[in-house]
């Protein structure tokens, strides 16, 4: 932890790709499709791109509100190490993984500050 090098900036708002699997949509359970998604955190949502290209384009897959939001570590809803699911204020549910610790820890800090910080506003 803390170890992030050249990239370790806080808050996080660069992209990255990252695994992600959504298990519900506003309650209602979906099958689980782990795919890899280009992740930018903005100050109170996390926008998912199929591909990098289309951060330029505004093509977004998702759109994950934070505020209001819950994060938590999961070693039960997955085989996977290192994922955490975000569950929005309207009851979707998103697992996020990556096999590398460090940038699993480095994105779940930033999104916990900025759900943080976006629940206070
Ligand atoms: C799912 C797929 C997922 C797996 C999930 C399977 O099968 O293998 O990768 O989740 O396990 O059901 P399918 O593609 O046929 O839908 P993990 O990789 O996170 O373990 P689960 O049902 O135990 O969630």
């Amino acid at each position: 932890l803390g170890s992030g090098g050249a990239d370790g900036f806080e808050p996080l708002v660069k992209g990255e790709h990252l695994n992600v699997a959504k298990i519900s949509d506003g309650g209602k359970k979906q099958r689980k499709n782990w795919t890899q998604m280009w992740s930018v955190l903005t100050s109170d949502q996390l926008l998912l791109y199929k591909e990098r290209q289309q951060e330029a384009t505004a093509g977004k897959t998702d759109v994950v509100h934070l505020c209001g939001a819950v994060i938590e570590w999961t070693t039960e809803k997955s085989s996977r190490k290192n994922v955490f699911q975000i569950t929005t204020n309207t009851g979707s549910e998103y697992l996020l993984q990556a096999d590398s610790n460090a940038t699993a820890s480095k994105w779940y800090d930033a999104i916990r500050k900025t759900i943080d910080s976006s629940t206070k506003a």
